[in-house]
């Protein structure tokens, strides 16, 4: 069976952007779309606890972590299940999301349906930056954009 999944960014500045969500059965989510309005380079990119935006993305709690890790990469085996690494925004500010990820899924104790999907200032260290907050947020910075993540129909 396939699920398929939407996320709209927005924030208080001019980050927005669009993520789509798909999964086969159990298969690798495959996570695709675009982001505006980033400065150029990598910003951290995580889904997040919470699907609440009451009070701007802050809502939105700490990296999704159901099997209580550190934070790490996509590629590694320690790691936050909402640790997608970063996104690379080029000269006009727009980072393209192709992404494929084995823990997320959109379905059982890993969904992410109705989480949140937060893209940051700064570039996720992926937990090896040796900062106070490497094994938390990667110390990526403030949090530009949000939206949470709703089921969305098959096409
Ligand atoms: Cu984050
Ligand atoms: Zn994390």
């Amino acid at each position: 069976m396939s699920i398929k999944a939407v996320c709209v960014l927005r924030g208080d500045g001019e980050v927005k952007g669009t993520v789509k969500f798909s999964q086969e059965g159990t298969s690798p989510v495959s996570v695709t779309g675009e982001i505006s309005g980033l400065t150029p380079g990598k910003h951290g990119f995580h889904v997040h606890e919470f699907g609440d935006n009451t009070n701007g993305c802050t809502s939105a709690g700490a990296h999704f972590n159901p099997t209580k890790q550190e934070h790490g990469a996509p590629e590694d085996a320690v790691r936050h299940a909402g640790d997608l690494g970063n996104v690379v925004a080029g000269d006009s500010g727009v980072a393209p999301v192709n992404i494929k990820d084995k823990m997320i899924s959109l379905t059982g104790p890993n969904s992410i349906i109705g989480r949140t999907v937060v893209v940051h200032a700064d570039e996720d260290d992926l937990g090896k930056g040796g900062h106070e907050y490497s094994k938390t947020t990667g110390n990526a910075g403030g949090r530009l954009a949000c939206g949470v993540i709703g089921i969305s129909k098959l096409d």
